[in-house]
């Protein structure tokens, strides 16, 4: 029987918006700036009377000491500034007060946060819920849309290329259908699942992807219908390994329940690619199933199931044993040519679509790994930041409908850059 790999994506459009605030400042600590002439250690006496600890001294260099090493080793009358701890729960503003009545005290500041100046002109956190939702501005400051030499290869439908807003990193791909080097998408699919990964982001069009900078590898394995079979998918598998992908996304599959779909050469490929040190993302299905597709379900692959702006599962997503992690899949905005996000070949004006499907949901995944590959040493388990650092949902702890939860890119990025 020949088996059909279809591509994850239903018919459900839904959208709501969501808003994050940020901290203005850190309220763990306020600095303090001294006359000349200012005794450190009475002022920490006095700190100290009033419920504050002076943690450390700038010097007009730079460098934080402590107290007694400012007093061996700096030659200035008075430091650049002190760096004092308020205690937890306290008003830091009420700090900032107290601490500006104690004589010799000339200046108290709150300890603002800065940022890059790196959302960009076409991030808009009401069209684009999905990526306000995992903190998409947060990571960016620490790597704004990752790296060229990071190549994210999306197994698909292919990619078209001649849009305003498409990904900026094109390479030659494959197109394991007609097994040419012209992977152009005649669906419209894979060309959407890319622009989460890496639509064109700071051009002030459209609007914007996760890993921007990065390289995308398209191969086609699905046909303008949006289907393929065994062997075009495991060729494009393998082909994307072979050709430098560092993360595969792989928005397509087959129900467990289908026979055929658990196949050793379906396996083989994927454990090629794995063995490659490939990262692999693929969607869990939108069966409503309680077993995950195929390949998702395969071990080497993160299994990703959807969910919907409010943190539940999209009633579409297929979950079970195998699920390994949630991301935003219900009414996805990215430029594409389908119409209706229905898999049939309508090739017209490029449009803002909003989609649904687990289809959706898996290239959240394979960006958010391609931007930590960029950002992260070769060292790090890409797989186990985003494990670890995803929002729990559901009960605590993996769950079948969540796996270990719903994708947190800033939490991610922060953990790979120390902070
Ligand atoms: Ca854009
Ligand atoms: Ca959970």
């Amino acid at each position: 029987m020949r088996r059909i790999w279809t591509v994850a994506m239903a018919l459900v459009v839904g959208a709501a918006l969501v808003t994050s605030a940020a901290a203005e400042f850190d309220t763990s600590k306020v600095l303090v700036k001294v006359k000349n002439g200012v005794d450190l250690f009475d002022l920490s006496d006095q700190l100290a009377a009033r419920g504050f600890y002076m943690e450390s001294v700038t010097a007009l260099g730079g460098g934080r000491l402590d107290v007694d090493e400012f007093a061996l080793t700096a030659r200035e009358s008075a430091p650049a500034f002190v760096s004092v701890r308020v205690p937890q729960g306290a008003d830091v503003r009420q700090a900032v007060r107290t601490i500006g009545g104690i004589q010799g005290v000339e200046h108290v500041a709150l300890n603002q946060i800065f940022r890059a100046f790196a959302t960009p002109n076409d991030y808009n956190a009401t069209e684009q819920w999905n990526f306000a939702k995992i903190g998409m501005p947060a990571a960016w400051d620490v790597s704004f849309g990752g790296s060229s030499s990071t190549i994210v290869s999306v197994v698909d439908t292919g990619l078209y290329r001649g849009y305003n807003d498409g990904p900026a990193n094109i390479l030659p791909g494959y197109d394991a259908v007609d097994n040419d080097n012209d992977p152009s998408d005649g669906n419209g699919h894979g060309t959407h699942v890319s622009g989460t990964v890496a639509q064109a982001t700071g051009n002030g069009t459209g609007v914007t992807g996760i890993v921007f900078n990065a390289s995308m590898l398209p191969v086609k394995v699905l046909s303008d219908k949006g289907e393929g079979t065994l062997e075009q998918v495991a060729n494009g598998i393998r082909w994307a390994a072979d050709n430098g992908a560092h993360v595969i996304n792989m928005s397509l599959g087959c129900e467990a329940t289908e026979e055929g779909c658990d196949d050793p050469i379906l396996h083989e490929s994927v454990q090629y690619a794995a063995g490659k040190g490939v990262f692999i993302a693929a969607a869990s299905g939108n069966a409503s199933a309680s077993v995950v597709g195929f390949p998702a379900a395969y071990e080497e692959c993160m299994a990703v199931g959807a969910t919907g702006s409010s943190d539940t599962r999209a009633s579409f997503s297929n979950y079970g044993t195998a699920l390994d992690i949630a991301a935003p899949g219900d009414g996805i905005k990215q430029q594409t040519h389908l119409f209706t996000c229905f898999g049939f070949a309508v090739v017209g004006t490029p449009n803002i679509e909003s989609c649904s499907g687990t289809s959706m949901a898996s290239p959240h995944v394979a960006g958010l790994a391609g931007l930590i590959h960029s950002a992260a040493s070769s060292t790090v388990n890409i797989r186990d930041v985003i494990e670890s650092t995803a929002t729990d949902l559901g009960t605590s702890g993996w769950d079948q409908y969540y796996g270990w939860g719903r994708i947190n890119a800033a939490a991610a990025l922060q953990a790979v850059s120390g902070n």
